[in-house]
């Protein structure tokens, strides 16, 4: 959009909402102590104990309105086959009418807040500026954790910087002196999440929840970026980006695609349980890749927060994330302690009494849980202690490997190393995940297939990204892209239990990865890909069975060449993949059939 419209447009949709007030947002602290202070006093948000949770508040949801809504997001191309076989599509020449009319006065009796936004470093290359509006203060403040926000940025969008246009409303606009709800938003079937490609121009109707609303993050810094990466020759992708030293100090970066609530700001956060290795953050949620003149690829975080799921996190399984939360959080759908802090289940012992997320009396033993299962804590990036220096570099971070995977309680290994970087998008096309709380759906815990955990998030038809992968590697030298690995943390025996301790132990998979890049550490081939040889393999002060080892590195031959005629069902039902992948296809089941 044209910078010289930046006001135009903001008075259009002034006009059309109707709000009673508009405020420029500043993005300074006063503003976003001021705005979660006004809400505390209008009974939508409580402030935690000061002295054990500095600066920190607590918002509870409407429960019908607690997670993304995949069945009410739209990719709204001019064409339905722009869209694709996974995208929800609707014509823009009706969509625009229908919305135009819910947005028509959605705003009464509420303030609209102009949120200019960037997400990446100012100053990258493919760092993308944004505009929100949007009648929720809680949008607001977190979108000042999660963005970097402000005054600055707007100077810089009117200096002449192209924007993404992002309107947002929960939709309950209030009539004269009616009494406003503590947290509210429409009737799921008012709901609408769309993007308008060709327009790169983003609309939010009905919630007031996480990526539904956080217009920066997967609207923009994923279903609009893919798109426009699509164009300009870079990647949005939905993986962490994490720092990895080895004992004598050489550095990796590696990135890591799990679909939504499947272990990325785990494992961006990880602290190793092997000696000498470290771990520190650079992102745990989207990672941008581009291509420098040098013919590799870099990636860089979009985004300046986390917005982490907080069921199951403790100073046990997450001990940085514990200590970022500590001070200056905003917290989501957690429940509440007699002393007014937080809980969640996973986080230690509960006490006997709670208010839940629902704000109900909740007593130790009641069969529902305390806090919801995506209730979530948003925080700075800065408070992470394991931050790495490099999370602000607009020159990116060199990408070593690229781990792909997700929740598979059979048939996927520990970890696997793809032969090529054409096997590898092979394997990042075939990646199936249980569903997981992070959305909401009636089929939590069924495997779908989720090919780089991009699926609710591509942009545009699914076989052009497949096919925009294979274009990142044109011009670049084989050895000089990242290695591809399939992992999977998330294997369970036959008693339900996962067998592999995961979290922290995970480094003992990165310590493979780093060494097979330093050609150090052996594997063994076999028709899946490359397995770490037993030797090369770290297990020292971990207390696993052989049988489970060998589970973990099992490959069950029928399971398998039934996961091949699957996946070629699949891809059919995509409307077909490009070339490469079916030649992957076929050599993966040559392989099996010889083996
Ligand atoms: P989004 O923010 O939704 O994209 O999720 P995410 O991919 O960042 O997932 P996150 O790291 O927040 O983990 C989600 C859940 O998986 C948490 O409850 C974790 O405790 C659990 N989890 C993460 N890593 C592991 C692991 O290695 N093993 C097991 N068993 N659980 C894990
Ligand atoms: C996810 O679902 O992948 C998230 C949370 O990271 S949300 O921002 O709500 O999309
Ligand atoms: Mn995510």
């Amino acid at each position: 959009m044209d910078y010289r419209k930046v006001n135009e447009w903001i008075t259009e949709m002034a006009t059309l909402c109707k709000p009673d007030r508009i405020h420029f947002c500043d993005g300074s602290k006063e503003e976003y102590i001021k705005l979660l202070e006004q809400q505390v006093s209008e009974n939508k948000a409580i402030k935690l104990n000061e002295s054990k949770r500095p600066c920190s508040y607590a918002f509870f949801s409407d429960p019908s309105d607690v997670a993304r809504v995949e069945d009410r997001t739209f990719i709204s191309s001019v064409l339905k086959e722009d869209a694709g076989p996974t995208n929800n599509w609707i014509d823009p020449k009706i969509l625009k009418p229908k919305m135009t009319e819910l947005f028509d006065g959605s705003m009464k009796g509420r303030t609209m807040f102009v949120i200019p936004f960037v997400m990446g470093p100012v100053g990258a290359l493919i760092s993308q500026y944004g505009i929100q509006l949007t009648d929720s203060p809680y949008v607001v403040c977190n979108m000042r954790v999660m963005t970097r926000m402000g005054e600055h940025i707007m100077d810089i969008i009117e200096s002449g910087k192209d924007f993404v246009p992002c309107l947002h409303s929960v939709g309950y606009p209030l009539a004269h002196n009616q009494k406003d709800l503590p947290w509210p938003s429409a009737p799921i079937d008012q709901k609408y999440i769309a993007h308008f490609p060709e327009e790169r121009l983003i609309w939010s109707y009905g919630s007031g929840y996480g990526g539904n609303a956080l217009l920066g993050k997967k609207c923009l810094a994923l279903r609009i970026a893919s798109k426009i990466g699509k164009e300009e020759g870079f990647m949005a992708e939905h993986m962490l980006i994490l720092k990895l030293t080895n004992p004598k100090g050489i550095v990796k970066y590696i990135l890591g695609a799990f679909p939504s609530a499947c272990g990325k700001t785990n494992l961006a956060m990880l602290i190793p349980t092997i000696p000498g290795w470290k771990v520190e953050t650079v992102g745990d949620d989207i990672a941008w890749i581009f291509k420098k003149d040098d013919g590799k690829l870099y990636a860089i975080n979009p985004e300046k927060g986390f917005f982490g799921v907080a069921k199951g996190t403790s100073y046990q399984t997450n001990y940085n994330a514990m200590k970022s939360i500590e001070k200056n959080t905003i917290f989501t759908n957690v429940a509440i302690t007699k002393d007014n802090d937080v809980y969640w289940e996973g986080m230690e012992e509960a006490p006997d009494e709670l208010l839940s997320w629902k704000k109900q009396l909740w007593h130790r033993g009641d069969k529902e849980p305390a806090a919801h299962p995506n209730s979530r804590f948003t925080v700075p990036i800065e408070q992470a202690p394991n931050l790495a220096k490099e999370y602000d570099d607009k020159e990116g971070v060199l990408i070593s490997a690229i781990l792909v995977g997700g929740r598979r309680a059979t048939t996927i290994p520990l970890v696997t190393e793809a032969y090529s970087f054409n096997h590898g998008v092979f394997m990042g096309s075939m990646m199936g995940s249980e569903i997981t709380a992070a959305a909401i759906s009636n089929n939590i815990g069924k495997v779908r297939r989720d090919p780089f955990a991009m699926l609710p998030f591509i942009g545009y038809h699914i076989k052009d990204y497949f096919t925009h992968w294979f274009d990142m590697k044109k011009g670049t030298k084989e050895s000089d892209l990242p290695k591809i690995y399939y992992v999977n943390w998330f294997r369970k025996n036959d008693k339900g239990d996962f067998v592999w301790p995961g979290f922290g132990d995970n480094s003992r998979v990165l310590k493979w990865i780093f060494e097979r890049q330093e050609g150090t550490a052996n594997g063994i081939e076999t028709p899946l890909g490359i397995m770490p040889d037993k030797d090369s393999f770290d297990l020292d002060g971990l207390n696993l069975e052989q049988n489970v080892l060998d589970e973990l590195f099992s490959v069950d031959k029928e399971a398998w060449l039934s996961e091949v005629e699957d996946l070629r069902a699949y891809y059919e039902t995509l409307g077909g993949v490009p070339k490469e992948l079916y030649d992957e296809l076929e050599a993966l089941k040559d392989r099996l059939m010889k083996a």
